[in-house]
């Protein structure tokens, strides 16, 4: 832990004793900026130590911490993930959509409750029709952190669900998922960012599949009767703020540095089924959505109000004031405002051009009607395929090319000089990687604190580059130094499916990550109510049995390595609650409770309460044992189950 406080140390060191905050911190990468943690005060012998333990490619030393936190979204695999970067060591895996065997989420009651929180009424009916409470699946594409004035600041971890049109929000201080959102009206979650200025008080949550706006199967083969929905969720609330029609899809989007607009790229403009129709057009869009004119709107009540959201209509068609549309080329992808607060960078994909926006000159699109165009600043050639751009502190962008298989390096000031008639070559630099590459990140480059040390790209094929393991392949995160004029690819990292996304995190600003549970967490507070309602203390040993007609509660506490039952009897049929704290306070100190043949099994850390029901399925002794290793005794934190059958 010792490593993370000094760095963190050293880099609010280094922003304080520079003049200019942020710019002039940029100008330093993370290595260097322990350097001058270490000559600002840090005495030499730990600053070394720390130096070292990161080589010049990327490896960290045994023992040794990593310079950033990374957070990856995992795709089809419904979770987040946390690495350690440079090193690329995976850390942790957060479940956030899907069903954890590990951990119970998609099982306790405290998880479920947290997964059927937000769903419509109309999806619970589709589950229902499939014997289930909850998807156990997701499509994770994109985490970013909560922001405060264009900065991170450690709050929470925000993501969509591509799969099953939600969004979910995880709380920073003990990582775990706190609320999950689904979205009525929009269909398929796909690009997501949150507000960055004045801070995250919206998600901005892009629906990416058209549908009949009234979709109860009145209408359906007839594609003039679809609609398109943006999104913005109150992020503190986790509820639908208001929502926009849209002409043409959704796919990418990103927000500006004051607060005043939101962006999304259309791949779709056509409103095709087929893809001939969806690569028609020779121009697609960017939809523009003007925030101040929408809060007008909503607080005037000019609204319409659908499944509980509140839509205005910025069509095309609608002439409104809330949207505009400006023109790009066909099909375009990513939308990446760039830290200078002024430049917006869309992705061509089938063109090989990314076409930059001057943001300052939008207020001109809505008060002038100017021309939607005269935003256009720069429109570089790159290369094919360019999906995603990623920005460092030198006024430096970097544009992943997924045909061409390489990121380009190349200065956002030189295609504008380019662009104004100048002869000048904005490419820099250009490298191979390995291969299709589609989202890149450089450290913190979503934010205003963008650094000048590492890109991590992620490849969404490996190929010939590891081990063969079958037809399905994993993925390659790879990372490249970027602290000099050529890039410098150092490492390879397989990843199972599939990472669309990553963003690296100074640990400074993730200083309020618990160890230990607060007894008083909310995230049992349900499970709290029912033990007080059953004369039960959470809080103290528990070795109790209650019953309530058919309904059994076990309450036990774990202290290494024993559970305070050794045993329990209930009876065929009955719906059996098992309510377990563990009561040991070290860290890394967690017990599991995994009941055989019942499918049955939950994570316990430290201080927590985990509850999960059950049906006790038929007669027999059943054993349940602790499944975190936990003590040199914890094979033998086991007890039993007697299910009685059920009187005649
Ligand atoms: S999108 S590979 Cu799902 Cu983020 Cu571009
Ligand atoms: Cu408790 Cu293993
Ligand atoms: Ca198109």
């Amino acid at each position: 832990m010792d490593t993370v406080e000094r760095r963190g140390l050293s880099r609010r060191m280094l922003l304080g004793a520079t003049a200019g905050g942020a710019a002039a911190a940029t100008a330093f990468g993370g290595r260097l900026a322990l350097g001058l943690g270490g000559a600002a005060g840090v005495t030499a012998a730990t600053t070394g130590a720390a130096v070292a333990a990161t080589g010049a490619d990327g490896s960290v030393a045994p023992g040794q911490l990593d310079t950033y936190y990374g957070f990856w979204s995992s795709g089809q695999t419904g979770e987040m993930r946390i690495l350690g970067v440079p090193s690329m060591r995976e850390l942790m895996r957060v479940p956030v959509f899907n069903r954890c065997s590990a951990t119970g989420w998609g099982q306790t009651n405290e998880s479920i409750r947290i997964l059927e929180g937000g769903m419509t009424e109309k999806t619970k009916k589709i589950l229902a029709a499939n014997g289930k409470r909850i998807h156990d699946n997701g499509d994770l594409h994109h985490v970013h952190m909560s922001f405060t004035e264009g900065k991170y600041d450690g709050r929470y971890l925000y993501m969509q669900d591509k799969a099953n049109s939600r969004v979910a929000r995880v709380r920073c201080d003990v990582m775990k998922t706190d609320a999950v959102l689904e979205i009525p009206n929009a269909k398929a979650m796909h690009g997501f960012r949150p507000q960055k200025f004045p801070r995250t008080n919206y998600l901005f949550a892009n629906g990416e599949d058209e549908a009949p706006l009234v979709n109860d199967g009145t209408t359906m083969d007839d594609p003039s009767t679809y609609v398109n929905v943006f999104t913005a969720v109150n992020a503190d609330e986790m509820k639908v703020a208001w929502q926009v029609l849209v002409s043409g899809n959704l796919d990418n989007v990103d927000a500006d540095y004051e607060g005043k607009w939101a962006f999304s790229t259309s791949y779709n403009s056509e409103m095709g089924m087929t893809l001939a129709e969806m690569t028609e057009a020779e121009m697609d869009h960017v939809v523009v959505f003007n925030l101040a004119e929408i809060e007008r709107a909503i607080a005037a009540g000019e609204y319409q109000e659908l499944n509980g959201c509140k839509i205005v209509d910025g069509r095309k068609e609608a002439n409104s004031n809330f949207t505009r549309y400006i023109p790009i080329a066909n099909n375009p992808h990513g939308c990446n405002m760039a830290p200078d607060r002024k430049h917006l960078c869309v992705a061509g994909k089938l063109s090989p051009t990314v076409t930059v926006l001057d943001v300052t000159r939008f207020d001109a699109l809505f008060t002038e009607n100017a021309d939607p165009r005269s935003a256009v600043v720069a429109e570089p050639e790159l290369g094919l395929g360019p999906l995603h751009t990623a920005f460092d502190g030198r006024g430096f962008a970097y544009t992943s090319l997924f045909l061409d298989s390489q990121v380009v390096k190349w200065s956002i000031e030189d295609a504008i000089r380019a662009y104004a008639g100048e002869d000048v070559d904005p490419i820099k630099d250009k490298i191979d990687v390995h291969y299709q590459p589609g989202h890149l990140k450089t450290v913190m480059g979503e934010t205003l604190d963008a650094q000048n040390d590492w890109l991590v790209c992620l490849c969404k094929f490996s190929k010939d580059r590891f081990l063969n393991v079958g037809p399905l392949k994993p993925e390659n995160d790879q990372l490249i130094d970027i602290s000099g004029d050529k890039m410098v690819l150092v490492h390879d990292g397989p990843t199972f499916a599939e990472p669309h996304d990553a963003i690296a995190v100074d640990p400074a600003i993730l200083s309020g990550i618990k160890s230990v549970w607060d007894r008083q967490d909310p995230m049992w507070a349900e499970t709290r109510r029912q033990a007080e309602a059953d004369g039960v203390n959470i809080d103290d040993w528990a070795d109790t049995v209650i019953r309530d007609g058919n309904k059994v509660r076990v309450y036990m506490t774990s202290v290494a390595p024993n559970f305070s039952l050794e045993s329990f009897t209930v009876t065929e049929g009955d719906e059996v609650t098992v309510i377990i704290t563990n009561m040991d306070e070290i860290d890394d100190l967690t017990h599991g409770f995994t009941l055989g043949n019942h499918g049955v099994a939950m994570e316990i850390g430290p201080q927590q309460t985990s509850s999960v029901t059950f049906v006790a399925g038929a007669p027999g002794v059943y054993w349940y044992y602790c499944q975190w290793f936990c003590h040199a005794l914890h094979m033998e934190m086991r007890g039993r189950m007697f299910v009685e059958p059920k009187a005649a």
